[in-house]
């Protein structure tokens, strides 16, 4: 096996030969031993943005995971190819809605509801599942423009379908002055609505995903931060609970949790509920701040953790090769209606 400095090495010299050839996206949960060498670093929305930009490169080499690399492959040319260091490395959210029990979910709330939803999906979702959102009239959505994209949603249907994370979801609808008691989660194993009022009030349906790694910042975690440290503020993903989010002090997307930590002066004190690359980089950058994870035990994306420096590498070196390996290659049919649901969230990003 290569050391770490050969592989290094390794991902330079491709990196040099390649040139404009190569682009080489890191999202901010990645390693930092993978990101070092990123030609851009950001979320899910720009590096999307970032890769379809790319007119000069051939090769796209995705560092993060499965579903970016599958909006990245829709959003660029025929002629440009997505690859990504290791197949493994998936999203336990976007698993949890798989296209059949979504088809089948569908044609049931349909009929519950009279055929007055839009469907709305994270972009954390495969690509099979934005194709099916696109399809029937609705948008993905991020973090960042969850809020404007439901308002559009509503200005189109009277009620919602959003897929696959029921906490942004619940959030977001919350932040737009939508009662807890106007939503309802739809738990597509068993096939149930979870509800207890009248159909008629409902305006959002939760589809029941979550996200691992978030909803390990628990309520015990945020009163533990108040006992310690009392004059620290908490931060956190909105794909927290709304418990969590309730009691923190802000919430926000990625981008919005390092524009927090970037404007707040030197002596400031936070707790910060994401993920642990992140949480850490953060730290790492702010020596002038008292930064800590809102969860002790940290809280990495094991997923995301599959692309390390040997997975790059190896990609790198069979791209150089001639012998590209772990191409993400959306079918046609699915990428043209996928492709209807970003641009309904593009031109309005
Ligand atoms: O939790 C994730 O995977 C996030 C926040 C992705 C992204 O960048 O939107
Ligand atoms: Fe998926 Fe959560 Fe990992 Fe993001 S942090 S890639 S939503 S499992």
């Amino acid at each position: 096996t290569m050391e770490t400095t050969e592989l290094e090495q390794k991902v330079l010299q491709v990196k040099r030969e390649m040139g404009e050839k190569l682009f080489l996206p890191g999202h901010h949960y990645q390693k930092d031993e993978v990101i070092q060498f990123a030609d851009a670093r950001g979320d899910s929305l720009k590096l999307a943005q970032l890769s379809a930009s790319q007119h000069e490169a051939e090769a796209i080499v995705f560092c993060g995971v499965h579903f970016m690399a599958e909006t990245a492959d829709i959003l660029t040319r025929e002629d440009q190819h997505v690859y990504l260091p290791d197949m493994r490395a998936g999203c336990s959210m976007a698993d949890m809605a798989n296209i059949q029990q979504t088809e089948k979910s569908w044609d049931r709330l349909m009929e519950l509801f009279d055929d007055t939803i839009l469907p709305l999906t994270y972009v954390n979702s495969t690509a099979a599942i934005k194709a099916f959102v696109g399809k029937n009239g609705g948008a993905t959505v991020t973090s960042s423009n969850a809020a404007d994209m439901l308002k559009w949603a509503f200005s189109q249907k009277e009620r919602i379908l959003f897929l696959p994370d029921q906490h942004l979801g619940r959030n977001t609808a919350y932040d737009l002055g939508i009662p807890l008691n106007q939503m309802a989660v739809w738990d597509p194993i068993v096939e149930e609505l979870l509800y207890d009022g009248p159909l008629e009030a409902v305006k959002v349906i939760l589809w029941k995903g979550h996200c691992s790694v978030h909803e390990n910042f628990r309520v015990a975690n945020v009163e533990q931060v108040r006992t310690d440290h009392p004059n620290m503020k908490i931060i956190v993903h909105p794909e927290c609970s709304r418990e969590v989010v309730e009691l923190s002090d802000l919430s926000g997307s990625t981008n919005a949790i390092i524009q927090a930590i970037e404007n707040a002066p030197p002596g400031s004190e936070w707790a910060i509920g994401t993920e642990m690359n992140l949480v850490n980089r953060i730290i790492q950058e702010h020596p002038e701040q008292h930064i800590i994870s809102l969860n002790p035990r940290m809280c990495p994306c094991l997923t995301m953790n599959r692309i390390d420096l040997p997975h790059l590498a190896w990609s790198l070196e069979s791209l150089a090769e001639g012998r590209p390996q772990n191409v993400i290659r959306v079918e046609s049919s699915v990428a043209s209606d996928a492709r209807k649901a970003l641009d309904r969230m593009l031109v309005r990003a």
